[in-house]
């Protein structure tokens, strides 16, 4: 279920590509609304199982029925102009997930929300595409496995975590040496990633602006690194795999049952 490129929505609306030099504030305010209108709570989780589904079942990567909760809306938009400027979130870092307890209910002073080795309220973060986004047009950027050296760097910390800025600090020094990847696809696109990826953005290079949404998808209950009946999610399993925990025969054949289960559905 692809959804329409908002830039070429609105070219095809009437003010033309121009609009984007011209009058980008405006522009911007009514491609988000209307991105925000178009998607409701049903399409999102239709997107997320059946655009990604290609890939991934969103919902077995979550960890399977009940353990994620269907999301109301797409948070935050992170929109890049053409033009080759940086931005604060073009250092390398992790999604903080949820606020630290000196912060007040609904705080959006994200440098000091938090994420912990169990990665609290975080089963998934879901990169949204809402434009079509090619190499030049400010792809963000991945570190491949760094989810791995997140977790390692998070179990020393326990409960409370780190607060965005001293993760982003210590992930990114510890995945350094990960291979690069790049979020480029088609409007409509969703990259389903574990909640500990290291990314980070980049100034855009192209011509068009770049339309992303980056909510995470929350857990129904929270996530667990110990299962007495090993049915660990895939987000689950990956922690543990960072943290050099192995899987017991109990869970190596949960995984395959989940993998049969997964191609038998193809
Ligand atoms: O703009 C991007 O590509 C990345 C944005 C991001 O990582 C963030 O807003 O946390």
């Amino acid at each position: 279920m692809p959804l329409a490129n908002p830039v070429r929505q609105a070219d095809a609306a009437g003010p033309g590509p121009d609009r984007a030099v011209t009058d980008p504030i405006s522009l911007v305010t009514d491609l988000i609304a209307d991105a925000e209108e178009e998607p409701d709570s049903e399409g999102i989780q239709a997107m997320v199982v059946a655009v990604a589904g290609g890939r991934a079942k969103s919902c077995q990567i979550a960890g399977g029925q009940g353990r994620w909760a269907s999301r109301e809306a797409l948070g935050g938009f992170v929109v890049r102009f053409p033009g080759g400027e940086p931005a604060v979130v073009d250092g390398w870092h992790i999604d903080a997930s949820f606020p630290g307890e000196d912060l007040e209910a609904g705080s959006t002073d994200y440098m000091r929300w938090r994420a912990n080795v169990e990665s609290r309220d975080c089963a998934l973060r879901m990169f949204f595409l809402f434009s079509d986004v090619g190499e030049g047009d400010a792809p963000t950027r991945i570190r491949v496995g760094s989810h791995l050296e997140a977790a390692r760097v998070l179990e020393p910390e326990g409960e409370t975590g780190l607060d965005a800025r001293e993760l982003a600090r210590r992930a990114a020094a510890a995945s350094g040496h990960r291979p690069l990847a790049y979020a480029t696809g088609k409007a409509g696109d969703v990259y389903l990633c574990h909640p500990f990826l290291v990314h980070a953005g980049q100034p855009h290079r192209g011509t068009s602006p770049r339309f992303l949404g980056q909510p995470k998808l929350a857990p129904a209950q929270p996530l667990r690194l110990a299962r007495e009946d090993g049915a660990y999610s895939p987000v689950e399993i990956a922690i543990r795999r960072g943290l050099g925990r192995r899987q017991t025969d109990r869970q190596i054949g949960h995984l395959r049952r989940w993998a049969v289960g997964r191609l038998s559905q193809r």
